[in-house]
């Protein structure tokens, strides 16, 4: 059993290239790094979360000289998308480092200037091939078939005189050190990658690029006519927002940090990032964590592919929460991943519309109607019946839970959620609680049942807020927690029965509604023309929009005014009101509308009203409804649409 240890906690993400904007494989990594951070936070310990944007290098200069701008207007326009981007998906970054800012770029002379004082870069003459996306030289062990592994590009020949740091005397010392440190790579097929690459002699690393070739970097501190190779610059945030080698931060996180990549950095942050430490004197990591790659169709997606998928328009289709819940659900953490809006669609009607969301109405719902709105008190001796109790499943469902997402196996923590999430709704179909209610003598029975639900319930919330923080709140609000104490810690989920008895529950609408399978035939992906930013459109929707629809698909509908000229309740109906309107057409129209919990008839004598007049007339209670009045709902109730003038009935609405 994995010990769940209580250290600070520092995470990473990489600092994302300014040469094109963000896509869903930023938004992963982003995510997970989150969902870490939050996960450390609800342990309790002290955490701090970077992210960022790496500025330098060929790359942006190529793509400011496509744009025609330079390469700082460049990187602050694209810069600005990817911040914009991570509080729309809920991302709780501490802080955002750009490797163009004077904090970053003096803390990379600093440590180049320590490294060659030290006598560990020289200067020599060399010639190599070199990879422009992945701004490196490459061995040719390392090309497949000549070219680039990642961007399936023949690498250029280079010769001219650079700064070399010597990173092959570091490399038995780097074997040793994973050898030792279990944690320092995972998952381990990453490790194993690693060591397999550093069984065949390391090369020194070229850290300078000549300012005849490229000016767009930082200057060496030892020779003016060289700017720092943009991997060399771009290793170093992770401790220059920290202050190193000062600050309180650095001080404070830096012992405990992790990262997270995926598997097209490995090398940098696996050989040069530690060798680079080592050979600066600054203490290493603790751990590198790796991810694979979201695929779209069978090729990475990547934005020099563009076959990418837009995290903002995904997240306006689907909800915050069910779009994080779904990246970490769907990758297991180290595997690639296939991307479909249909693996989306699926996820979130199993897991969240049927599993969670049903579940979850359904406690509430019957707890309501047993009792009187509040949290019932469970009963010792029917509590006693051990085939009554959740607890052991709950406690289970927390130690795999802590065991998985220590390890950033953050797929594997939410199928515990989930297992205990089924268990509980074999619980309900067990314990059938709508045959308890009949009999009052089970009462007690009944009360047990539904506090253990509701309790149950409670522990989920608190075990998905990682990775669903809105969702967690809005359950825990209606399981009657205020607002002041929405924050949950693991010591609240490891205490069985925290849910006070009393407590007022609320009335839920669906946590997730189902979503139509139709719906994902409407691509939210899209195909980019490199380096063109589009602007970001921030919604604080509560329900996502619904798929684009032609003006043809809109015209079916016929939408016309009309005077309420009579309107009535309806015997057994508790929410329906039988509505007579004159809409122009010389007959009066009979609606039935479900609005009697905010209208009384009289209130809605002489009311100017839109309806859907071509609806498919409907039974409701008996009553046979020509159309439907237009309304609109939210927190505080429901509102009918009106004008704010005396107009024809009969009017077409457009
Ligand atoms: O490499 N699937 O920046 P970058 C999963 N600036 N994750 C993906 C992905 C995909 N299809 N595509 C991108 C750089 N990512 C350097 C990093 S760090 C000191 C410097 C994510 O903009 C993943 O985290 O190319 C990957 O490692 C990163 O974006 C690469 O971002």
């Amino acid at each position: 059993m994995t010990t769940i240890p209580n250290d600070p906690f520092y995470i990473t993400t990489p600092i994302y290239y300014v040469n094109a904007k963000p896509h869903l494989g930023h938004a992963y990594t982003t995510i997970a790094a989150d969902v870490a951070r939050r996960f450390h936070r609800l342990k309790g310990v002290p955490t701090y979360f970077l992210t960022g944007t790496d500025e330098h290098g060929d790359k942006i200069d190529e793509a400011a000289k496509k744009e025609n701008t330079s390469p700082q207007e460049y990187a602050d326009k694209i810069s600005a998308l990817f911040k914009d981007l991570w509080p729309q998906l809920n991302i709780s970054n501490d802080d955002f480092i750009r490797t163009t800012e004077p904090r970053h770029k003096t803390v990379v002379s600093r440590v180049l200037q320590e490294i060659y004082d030290r006598g560990e870069i020289y200067y020599s003459e060399y010639e190599g091939l070199y990879c422009v996306g992945c701004e490196r030289f490459y061995q040719e062990r390392e090309l497949v078939d000549g070219l680039c592994p990642d961007h399936k590009k023949e690498p250029k020949r280079i010769r001219e005189s650079n700064y070399f740091f010597k990173m092959s005397a570091y490399q038995n010392w780097l074997i040793d050190h994973i050898n030792q440190n279990p944690n320092f790579i995972r998952p381990k097929q990453y490790r194993n990658e690693v060591l397999s690459f550093l069984k065949e002699p390391l090369e020194d690393l070229c850290i300078s690029r000549p300012k005849t070739r490229l000016t767009w970097g930082i200057t060496l501190p030892f020779d003016e006519n060289y700017v720092t190779y943009v991997w060399f610059d771009a290793l170093l945030n992770y401790v220059s927002a920290l202050g190193y080698p000062d600050g309180d931060a650095y001080k404070t996180f830096w012992p405990y940090a992790q990262h997270i990549i995926a598997k097209d950095i490995l090398k940098t942050h696996a050989i040069y990032w530690p060798t680079m430490m080592k050979a600066a004197g600054i203490p290493l990591f603790k751990s590198l964590n790796v991810h694979g790659f979201w695929n779209m169709g069978d090729s990475k997606m990547s934005k020099s592919l563009g076959n990418v998928a837009n995290p903002l328009s995904l997240k306006e289709k689907y909800g915050v929460d069910a779009y994080r819940f779904f990246l970490i659900r769907d990758m297991v953490f180290g595997l690639d991943s296939n991307f479909s809006e249909e693996a989306i669609v699926q996820r979130i009607n199993s897991d969240l519309a049927n599993d969670l969301g049903n579940l979850f109405s359904r406690v509430i719902a019957m707890s309501l109607k047993y009792f009187d709105g509040t949290v019932p008190a469970w009963d010792d001796d029917e509590d006693k019946a051990h085939s009554l109790s959740l607890a052991v499943d709950a406690e289970e469902a927390i130690r795999d839970y802590l065991e998985s997402m220590e390890v950033f196996a953050f797929h594997k923590g939410l199928a515990a959620v989930f297992k205990f999430i089924g268990r509980m709704n074999k619980y309900v179909d067990e314990t059938a609680p709508w045959d308890l209610a009949k009999d009052k003598k089970l009462e007690p029975r009944l009360k047990t049942v539904m506090y253990n639900l509701l309790e149950g319930l409670r522990i989920v919330a608190g075990l998905i807020s990682p990775v669903m923080p809105d969702t967690s709140k809005t359950m825990l609000k209606h399981l009657g927690f205020d607002d002041s104490a929405l924050e949950i810690t693991l010591a609240d989920l490891q205490s069985w029965k925290s849910l006070k008895p009393g407590s007022p529950l609320s009335k839920v609408k669906a946590l997730f509604p189902r979503i139509d399978v139709k719906s994902a035939k409407e691509p939210a992906s899209e195909t980019p023309s490199a380096a063109a930013p589009v602007e970001s459109v921030p919604s604080a929707l509560k329900t996502p929009l619904k798929p684009e629809i032609t003006f043809e698909d809109f015209s079916k509908i016929d939408l016309r005014t009309a005077k309420v000229i009579k309107a009535e309740a309806i015997p057994k109906a508790d929410k329906l009101l039988k509505v007579t309107v004159d809409m122009g057409e010389g007959v009066e129209r009979t609606l039935v509308a479900g609005i009697s919990k905010f209208y009384t008839p009289e209130d809605l004598l002489g009311k100017q009203v839109i309806i859907v007049a071509n609806l498919k007339p409907a039974k409701l209670m008996g009553q046979l409804s020509h159309g439907m009045i237009l309304a609109a709902t939210d927190d505080d109730g429901l509102c009918t649409a009106t004008f704010d003038r005396d107009f024809t009935p009969g009017s077409q609405v457009k």
